[in-house]
């Protein structure tokens, strides 16, 4: 690729591991300057590079430093994106502003699995992806995670989607798109706060080494594109899915009332949500983290065998 080294700064540490062909495990930083408040953000984000490590794998949070794409952020750079304020939320189509004008950005699912897939990273540990809005035939919004998902070879590891989403229209999405989404040992698509969605997963995965087996036949095939595997949350920390739905309908009501839309309504969502439970999501959301960096791990780890 042309000009890579313009755009693109790979850490040390992690192109040490990648040139090794050691397990690297990509974080994304949305969810450090839009999906978490300071500073549990910044606590989070530290603590799953530690988890990443303490189960044998490198840890590359990606994000946007004055216009350069980083493969591994250092502490000080976490610090930044979770305090500023001017920290562009950055999808695929915000990438090319965002690096010839020099600012500061943080990646979501989508601008990070294009900048993993760039630094040759398969692996991918966040909470929640992007889908299809509820009220989508109305609004269109549907997050350009799934286009991503389609089209750039990445596993991402998600405790499912969210229920602000359309769970069944986004996984009819999925399915159009050819994206596999797989319960990491559940038959059931987890709903992020919750464990149940009523819907289910296309295929359940056994272990970190049938994940594994799974994705080097996908795209040694060069079947293109990303897989979803869906990591429930620990039963301890989970919110029953009725409780946390008429939460959610209660802040999705807010959101059209105000007239949010765009990049900022998931935003939005999330942090109404947190006060509407007291903090309750937050704390579900932190633990669901914690186990995807500890099933991400292991599966990086067993990829590069
Ligand atoms: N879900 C969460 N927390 C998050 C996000 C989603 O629970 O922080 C972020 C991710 O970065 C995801 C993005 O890629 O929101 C999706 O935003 P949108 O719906 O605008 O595409
Ligand atoms: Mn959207």
């Amino acid at each position: 690729m042309k000009n890579l080294e313009k755009y693109l700064e790979i850490k040390a540490e992690v192109k040490e591991a990648l040139a090794a062909g050691k397990p690297v495990v990509a974080l994304e930083s949305t969810i450090i300057a839009h999906g978490m408040p300071y500073p549990q953000n910044i606590e989070t984000a530290l603590e799953i590079e530690d988890i990443i490590r303490a189960n044998g794998a490198v840890p590359a949070t990606i994000g946007i430093i004055d216009g350069k794409i980083k493969i591994g952020l250092t502490k000080e750079e976490v610090e930044f994106l979770g305090e500023s304020d001017e920290i562009v939320k950055v999808s695929r189509r915000d990438l090319p502003v965002v690096l010839a004008e020099k600012k500061h950005g943080a990646t979501t699912v989508a601008g990070t699995m294009i900048a993993a897939d760039l630094a040759g990273i398969k692996i991918f540990v966040t909470g929640g992806v992007g889908g299809v809005h509820r009220g989508a035939e109305k609004s269109f919004d549907v997050s350009a995670d799934l286009e991503e998902l389609k089209k750039t070879s990445v596993a991402v590891i998600a405790a499912g989607a969210k229920s602000i989403l359309d769970l069944g229209l986004t996984l009819e999405k999925l399915e159009s798109f050819g994206v596999p989404v797989l319960g990491y040992q559940t038959e059931e698509l987890p709903a992020f706060y919750s464990r149940h969605s009523g819907f289910n997963c296309d295929y359940k995965l056994e272990s970190p080494e049938h994940t594994a087996d799974i994705l080097k036949a996908k795209w040694e095939l060069g079947l293109e594109g990303g897989v979803l595997i869906a990591n429930p949350v620990p039963e301890a920390d989970e919110i029953e899915y009725s409780v946390i739905n008429e939460k959610i309908e209660q802040a999705l009501a807010e959101a059209e009332e105000q007239g949010i839309s765009g990049k900022k309504l998931t935003p939005f969502l999330l942090d109404r949500i947190k006060e509407i439970t007291d903090g309750q999501s937050l704390e579900t959301n932190i633990a669901l983290v914690r186990n995807n960096a500890v099933v991400g791990a292991k599966i990086a780890k067993a990829f590069s065998n």
